[in-house]
C-alpha cells in the first residue's frame, strides 16, 4: 500500500494517524507540491484532481481523505471504528463533512495563513473556526 503525500498537510496527516491508529503500514510517497508534482500526468493518472492525500492499494487509486478513512476503517480495521447501524454511519458521515467544511475553512484556513503566510482571510477564518468550531459537535450529536 502506498500513499502519496505531504508532511504539513492537514488532510494527509488525517491519513497518516488513522493507519497507525490501526497498525497498518503504508509506504509514504512525498509530493513537492511547489515542484508541481501533483499536477503531472504520472500522478493525475492516480489522483486526477491533482491532490494529496491518494493512496494505492492493489488494483484500487483512491483520492480524498475522507474516502480513504472510511475504506482504510471497511477494509482494515476493527469493525468498531466504523459501525454499519443507521445511527452510527450517519454520526461518522456528519463528523467526516465536519472535518471536510467547517475544520477546514475555520482552523484549516487560519493555520495556513498564520503558519504559511498564504493569502486568505485570516480574520475570516478566525471567525469561522471560533464561531463553528467552538461547540465541538458534528450535527445530530448529542
Ligand atoms: N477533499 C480533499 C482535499 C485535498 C486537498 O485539498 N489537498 C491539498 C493539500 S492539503 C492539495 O493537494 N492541494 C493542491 C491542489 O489542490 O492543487 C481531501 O480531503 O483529501
Amino acid at each position: 500500500m502506498k500513499l502519496y503525500d505531504l508532511t504539513l498537510s492537514g488532510n494527509c496527516y488525517k491519513v497518516r494517524l488513522f493507519l497507525g491508529l490501526i497498525g497498518q503500514h503504508a509506504e509514504l510517497q512525498t509530493l513537492d507540491l511547489r515542484a508541481g508534482e501533483h499536477k503531472r500526468a504520472d500522478y493525475l493518472a492516480i489522483n486526477p484532481r491533482g491532490q494529496v492525500p491518494a493512496l494505492v492499494d492493489g488494483e484500487l487509486q483512491l483520492g480524498d481523505s475522507q474516502a480513504i478513512l472510511v475504506y482504510l476503517a471497511r477494509r482494515y480495521a476493527d469493525e468498531r471504528w466504523y459501525p454499519l447501524d443507521a445511527v452510527s454511519q450517519g454520526r461518522i458521515a456528519g463528523w467526516l463533512s465536519f472535518a471536510a467544511n467547517e475544520i477546514h475553512h475555520g482552523p484549516g484556513m487560519a493555520r495556513l495563513g498564520k503558519l504559511f503566510g498564504m493569502p486568505i482571510d485570516q480574520a475570516g477564518a478566525q471567525h469561522k473556526a471560533l464561531a463553528r468550531c467552538a461547540a465541538r459537535r458534528a450535527p445530530g450529536q448529542a
